[in-house]
């Protein structure tokens, strides 16, 4: 195991990473911007690295910076965490250059997960199922209007270096198509440096189910269940949950049997994502696969009581994964809310400020994962993610109640939260019946707005 590792992110993430380093014996060395000084993963690390001014091109996304620090500190290792430089091909490779272990997967299968196109041909060569589409990237605006003809409308341009649904549009019929094609191509080459467009049948009533794999450097590689993540607005993830309640035993098993396709596919090693579209007849389609630890893996640690962030750690240093297949069993049922510093009712507005009295909930079943405290600026230079607030209970029923109780016993004062929307999702009958999939986000958001003016 390694003795000491630079922590390459902030926030909630960094704290985090510093908790498992310390279960672990490892000490943390965190590398911080001007604007994390006084943060509280500097607070926790036993060491603390200042890689740079607050804008993120030139502290948190710096490479040599972050080299130098891990060198610097004797580190061994680099946790990326999530965003910033945790899907980096370049810099996966950079660290290897240096005698660094990158924790994460290899500079190749970042690369081809990275590529919309190549990722899709891959998964359907490996025979996992993928939405109906394009073979590879579009070659022109004749091909892409021949095949949304052949398969119908509506129909999606993906931009291959997107993810995440950036950029996508959907296109209702051929003069759509026509008007699109472009202006995305454009778009794309402008946003991801790569204008490689696919096309995709747009399924219209579909949520997003994703698997969490684990892989080792000895080729033994188990998937923990999925996450239901269709609650989202504006492809922002803003409650997540596991199980899903769409997905009955049967259907985890053939699911989680095409993500390790997919993950052997490509020798994948570390934590992994592999999303999928679910369809209310329970067809499954691959969309991306997600090479790094995920906002959202703690619900899957609450079901399973496996430690996602240790296991990071310890296959990256080549440990084998000694848990087996048989031994992931899904307990009961956790419900994650990203409790965000915006203004629900002014378009979800980032907003920014001194916190100046926080009290997190508490009691039985529930976890805060947070780098907040009492006094604690928050700067307007990174995401808006305060806190994670999660609830393990033994039903969905039970789950749901309990966030209720959490998000209501929680005070924080001086930024405006998500938290009020959040107790109005939680209420919605779409939600408490389960039944979430693509628009109910937006059309919820819609209501509750227009109840406010007239109230
Ligand atoms: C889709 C889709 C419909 N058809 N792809 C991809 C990334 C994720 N953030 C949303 N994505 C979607 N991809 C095809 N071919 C619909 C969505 C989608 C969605 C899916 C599940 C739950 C909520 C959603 C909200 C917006 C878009």
């Amino acid at each position: 195991m390694f003795s000491k590792i630079l922590i390459a992110n902030r926030g909630e993430i960094a704290v985090r990473i510093v908790r498992a380093c310390h279960e672990l014996g490892i000490r943390a060395v965190v590398a911080y911007s001007e604007a994390d000084r006084y943060s509280l993963a500097v607070r926790t690390a036993d060491e603390a690295v200042c890689i740079g001014p607050a804008p993120s091109p030139r502290s948190y996304l710096n490479q040599s910076a972050l080299i130098s620090a891990a060198l610097i500190t004797g580190c061994e290792a680099i946790h990326p965490g999530y965003g910033f430089l945790s899907e980096n091909a370049y810099f996966a490779e950079i660290c290897a250059q240096y005698g660094i272990t990158f924790i994460g997967p290899s500079p190749d299968a970042i690369r081809l997960m990275g590529d919309k196109v190549e990722g899709r041909n891959t998964m359907r060569a490996a025979g996992v199922p993928i939405v109906p589409g394009s073979d590879g990237e579009l070659q022109s605006i004749e091909e892409a209007v021949e095949l949304a003809n052949a398969m119908g409308y509506p129909v999606l341009l993906k931009p291959a270096g997107g993810g995440g649904g950036r950029g996508m549009r959907v296109a209702n019929d051929e003069a759509e198509l026509n008007r699109f094609y472009l202006t995305a191509k454009s778009e794309a080459e402008a946003a991801f440096g790569n204008g490689a467009l696919l096309l995709e049948k747009y399924l219209p009533k579909v949520r997003h189910v994703e698997i969490q794999v684990l892989a080792d450097t000895h080729g033994h590689a188990i998937h923990l269940g999925e996450r239901d993540c269709s609650s989202q607005r504006r492809h922002q993830k803003i409650v997540e949950e596991a199980p899903s309640p769409a997905v009955s035993p049967e259907l985890r098993a053939r699911m989680g049997e095409a993500a390790l396709k997919g993950v052997r596919a490509i020798n994948y090693v570390n934590a992994g994502t592999m999303e999928f579209l679910l369809d209310p007849e329970g067809n499954f389609y691959f969309i991306e696969m997600n090479t790094r630890i995920q906002v959202e893996h703690p619900v899957t640690e609450l079901v399973t009581g496996i430690d996602l962030v240790r296991w990071q750690l310890r296959i990256a240093s080549g440990e084998h994964l000694t848990v087996q297949q048989s031994d992931v069993q899904i307990r009961g049922h956790a419900i994650e809310c990203r409790v965000n510093a915006e203004d629900p009712e002014r378009d979800f507005m980032p907003s920014v400020g001194e916190i100046q009295y926080y009290l997190p909930p508490g009691g039985p079943g529930v976890r805060v994962d947070s780098h907040l405290y009492p006094g604690y600026m928050v700067p307007g230079n990174y995401d808006s993610l305060l806190a994670k607030m999660l609830v393990w209970a033994p039903n969905r029923e039970e789950a749901i109640a309990r966030m209720k109780r959490a998000l209501t016993e929680t005070v924080i004062h001086g930024v405006k939260t998500t938290i009020p929307f959040q107790l109005v999702l939680l209420d919605d009958e779409v939600f408490v019946d389960g039944d979430m999939s693509t628009r109910y986000v937006a059309e919820i958001m819609t209501n509750w707005l227009a109840s406010k003016t007239t109230t």
